[in-house]
């Protein structure tokens, strides 16, 4: 049989730009303080770098609203710069992956000028314009086309005064929806990523890839969602969630841009709401359209009707959901790991436990967990250092619009202020945004400048610089699980079997191939395990890796311990 594609023993980093490294003093990261960090990647060991995009945008939503898919914003540094980094990280046999950012652009993109500019425009049609609903007058409150609840709040649709007619923004109003329907908007994104393969990248990570076919009837209609309860909106998913042509669009970007050196390349599609079903499709590489896709249910079970309503995760839901993963996706296609990325909250403060006693052992095991899983882990920056949520004030330390449309929003409808900044403390985007903690010094080595949103204080005792060559360090573990990975058939591509699927605190499995085995068992909680009634093969085993600085009792699983063993 053919090798294994090279991504299943790879891992991926993703570095958020504004956040990583500033090297001019503006406060804000940018390309030439990834290029000083980059010695930080390769001690890591990891194999891909996916850069957040850098693309001219009016930064309305930090970079996802792009008015330029061909350059680099100023903000970050220069065309030059890019290049300079992608030859840098080829030298040291990384790749560099870019975010491609497609269900919609700017409404400062010229494509989106151009639609504005009048309904006889040739590019009116690249994006969605709606009248008002039927005997409604342009402005109306329900006037919108269709009753749908924006991801950042709000109405998905906003009115274009000179022409009276709204545009479809299922994110900010600065973001509206290209029309993929339109085969012009399709051959131009292909061309524009052929350009950027032709500069040397070796992939993308597509951004919301599955809201791009939207299910329009055949004069143009756009139907109604089931109502949102407190809310004058309605639930749209069911009209853009892996609409009618997300196939036929995924495989004909395949074919327009891939086809013949797929098998270097990583494509990885962010797909919310995507089921397991759905995935094996996407995935399989028979049917020719991404490698792998970045699911959303384990990120979803530790609140209710939304992300604003959280509440504890069932150990036993978060099995059920992972092994339904793993066992959907064993024959065909193939998972994409993470806790973290720059909308999640920190997972040391989510799932594990970010008090002094236990923040560097439940960071280790929550990243031994994932690590030995199969797919491609994908480490978020900052998460190798156990960086956890930080400790936001007020309203005014926010900065994400998600975070800020959705308090205004929730004020206004009457919810208790001081109840949303909880939730928002919580779950707020911006938890993964404060600044990475490179030192101790005032603003963590991040900036010389003012930066632009608050470093968390505990950079003062969780930064790089102590973690580098401390054996103990969560960075040091985080080291070794890369490696093992690298080293062992069995990580990257052993069969996966749960075990204790009832058990509420133990986490357990194992990974085979080809008669040899490695045992996983970890402990999500405070308190001590006996292993020898549970897992009796457990404790005479080989150790191959534990997160613990010592060895301990085989017999007994501590808290947030988390073992690797090899059975006898
Ligand atoms: O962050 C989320 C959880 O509330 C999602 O709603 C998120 O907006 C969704 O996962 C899509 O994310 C991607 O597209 C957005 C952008 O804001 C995110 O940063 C990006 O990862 C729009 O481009």
């Amino acid at each position: 049989p053919a090798d294994p594609p090279w991504w299943t023993r790879a891992v991926v980093y993703q570095v958020y730009p504004r956040s990583f490294q500033d090297s001019d003093g503006d406060g804000i990261g940018d390309l030439g303080g990834v290029l000083q960090r980059l010695d930080h990647l390769a001690d890591l060991g990891v194999d891909v770098v996916w850069l957040s995009p850098i693309y001219p945008s009016p930064q309305a939503d930090n970079g996802y609203d792009i008015s330029d898919y061909t350059g680099v914003d100023p903000l970050f540094g220069s065309l030059a710069q890019l290049d300079e980094l992608i030859a840098a990280l080829h030298d040291r046999g990384m790749k560099l992956v870019m975010d491609l950012v497609v269900n919609h652009t700017s409404d400062e993109h010229p494509w989106f000028g151009e639609s504005r500019s009048s309904p006889d425009s040739r590019k009116r049609d690249w994006y969605w314009w709606r009248p008002p609903r039927e005997g409604m007058a342009a402005g109306q409150p329900g006037a919108e086309p269709t009753n749908w609840h924006g991801f950042f709040s709000g109405s998905t649709w906003e009115l274009d005064e000179a022409s009276g007619e709204y545009y479809l923004h299922l994110f900010d109003r600065k973001q509206p929806d290209l029309n993929w329907e339109n085969p012009q908007v399709r051959s131009a994104v292909y061309a524009m990523m052929r350009e950027w393969l032709d500069r040397g990248v070796d992939g993308f990570r597509m951004d919301v890839i599955n809201l791009i076919s939207k299910d329009v009837g055949p004069d143009g209609e756009l139907h109604d969602g089931p109502p949102l309860p407190g809310l004058p909106y309605g639930d749209g998913s069911a009209s853009y969630l892996c609409g009618p042509r997300i196939h036929e669009f995924l495989q004909e970007m395949h074919r327009a841009v891939f086809a013949g050196h797929s098998e270097q390349l990583l494509l990885v599609g962010e797909m919310p709401g995507v089921t397991v079903e759905q995935a094996r499709l996407f995935t399989d590489p028979a049917r020719a359209e991404v490698d792998m896709v970045f699911q959303f249910e384990h990120v979803g079970l530790d609140f209710d009707e939304t992300k604003w309503r959280p509440r504890p995760l069932r150990m036993r839901d978060l099995k059920t959901s992972f092994g339904r993963w793993q066992a959907g996706l064993a024959d065909v296609g193939w998972n994409s790991l993470y806790w973290d990325n720059h909308d999640q909250p920190r997972a040391v403060s989510r799932f594990g436990d970010d008090s002094p006693r236990y923040r560097r052992d439940s960071a280790t095991c929550l990243a031994t967990l994932l690590h030995l899983h199969r797919g491609t882990p994908y480490v978020y920056q900052g998460e190798e250092l156990g960086m956890a949520n930080a400790p936001f004030a007020g309203i005014d330390d926010f900065r994400d619009v998600e975070s800020l449309n959705h308090f205004a929003q929730a004020v206004a409808h009457g919810e208790d202020p001081a109840d949303v900044l909880a939730a928002l403390r919580r779950m707020s985007r911006d938890n993964a945004r404060t600044p990475v903690q490179w030192d101790a010094s005032e603003h963590a080595g991040f900036t010389t400048g003012k930066p632009w949103i608050a470093v968390n204080p505990d950079h003062a005792d969780w930064h790089a610089a102590a973690q580098r060559d401390d054996q103990t360090s969560v960075f040091a573990h985080h080291r070794r699980l890369i490696a093992l990975r690298h080293d062992d058939p069995v990580v990257a591509l052993g069969d996966f079997t749960m075990l204790l699927p009832e058990h509420d605190e133990l986490y357990a499995f194992t990974r085979s191939l080809d008669g040899a085995t490695l045992l996983v068992v970890c402990n999500l909680g405070a308190s001590t395990h006996p292993l020898g009634a549970l897992l009796p093969g457990a404790v005479g085993a080989e150790l191959v890796l534990r997160n613990l600085v010592d060895d301990g009792d085989p017999g007994v699983l501590r808290p947030w311990e988390a073992r690797v063993l090899r059975p006898r």
